[in-house]
């Protein structure tokens, strides 16, 4: 039955884009987020006056095996090209059950899903270990969007296993010269465009000219990105993921990508809380935890003078 105005249903299973099972959260208030059990991917997060706040591209191809261009894509147990695997692993092209029967996990969210991958023979001809990653997709009373993911290494042969993992997500922006990043200035970090060369960030807050790949070692828990013209600043947190990558692949790049659009990179900036330079390794029964939390919030901005350390207390 089609909820009426007034009832708003807080968790609805229903069918997305090329009949894909997909999941909408929504909150009392207005803000709703979308999940496809492909991929356990994010395709929407909207704010409680309906603006989309993740980008998606208009030719994003909602096709296995191809991962969706967008969103949320989960990245494990590889990220990029770090290590023998497909670019990014192979979660974000997998199909996820709703987990029925989660672990206790207390949340004081009543629009959350509980969404779960086990490794299929294929994966194991891959990669050959046995884990249970459990992803828990949940919008918090103000429009707030967590994601926490369990990865808990499973062998029955005793085998350690070793991942990196990320978020990678692509947050909707009006116009990426007009974007600054705060929390990343004066860092340490391998740039994809230079052969993964170690470098170190300036002092000011990051503004973007050109193409942009580079991961982040070590950083805050806490990191901004200011919309200047939405007067809107993200507010990324994160707990157990000591990386975040930026990527905008500019025009060039742009071109070489099927599923995003020529002038795309204009509309979207990818700041990926993840798990690089320090590969997490677990033993049998070990379990890992890392949460992302994303905000939208009005920026204090005015006339030019960010006040970063305003932004990043207030928040
Ligand atoms: O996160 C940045 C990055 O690793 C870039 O190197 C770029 O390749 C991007 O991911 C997109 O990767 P994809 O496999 O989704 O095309």
């Amino acid at each position: 039955m089609a909820a009426s105005g007034s009832e708003r249903v807080a968790v609805e299973k229903c069918k997305g884009i090329n009949g894909l099972d997909k999941v909408v959260l929504r909150e009392p208030r207005g803000s709703t987020a979308e999940v496809y059990l492909y991929g356990a991917h994010v395709t929407s997060w909207k704010n409680d006056h309906g603006e989309e706040l993740l980008f998606v591209s208009s030719k994003a191809m909602f096709k296995p095996p191809k991962a969706i261009r967008g969103g949320i894509p989960v990245c494990f147990p590889q990220f990029g090209s770090h290590g023998s695997l497909e670019q990014h692993g192979f979660a974000r092209n997998r199909f996820w059950s709703i987990d029925t029967d989660p672990p206790p996990f207390p949340t004081n969210s009543k629009s959350f899903i509980d969404l779960i991958l086990k490794p299929s023979e294929e994966d194991m001809q891959k990669w050959p270990h046995s884990y249970e990653f459990r992803l828990r997709v949940a919008l918090g009373t103000g429009g707030d969007l967590m994601l926490t993911s369990r990865i808990r290494n499973t062998n029955a042969d005793g085998k350690p296993f070793t991942f990196t993992f990320a978020y990678h997500t692509y947050f909707s922006v009006s116009d990426i010269s007009e974007v600054r990043v705060e929390g990343l200035e004066t860092l340490d970090y391998l740039d994809n465009l230079q052969n993964k060369e170690r470098s170190t960030e300036q002092g000011d807050a990051l503004t973007f000219e050109s193409e942009v790949d580079k991961i982040y070692l070590g950083t805050p828990t806490k990191i901004a990105i200011l919309d200047h013209e939405k007067k809107r600043t993200f507010v990324l947190r994160k707990d157990g993921l000591p990386d975040a990558v930026v990527w905008n692949p500019w025009d060039k790049k742009a071109k070489t990508m099927a599923d995003f659009g020529d002038d795309e990179y204009k509309h979207m900036l990818c700041v990926e809380a993840a798990v690089v330079g320090k590969p997490i390794t677990l033993k049998p029964g070990e379990e890992w935890k890392g949460r992302l939390e994303l905000s939208a919030v009005p920026s204090s901005y005015c006339s030019g003078q960010l006040d970063p350390q305003k932004v990043l207390q207030n928040s």
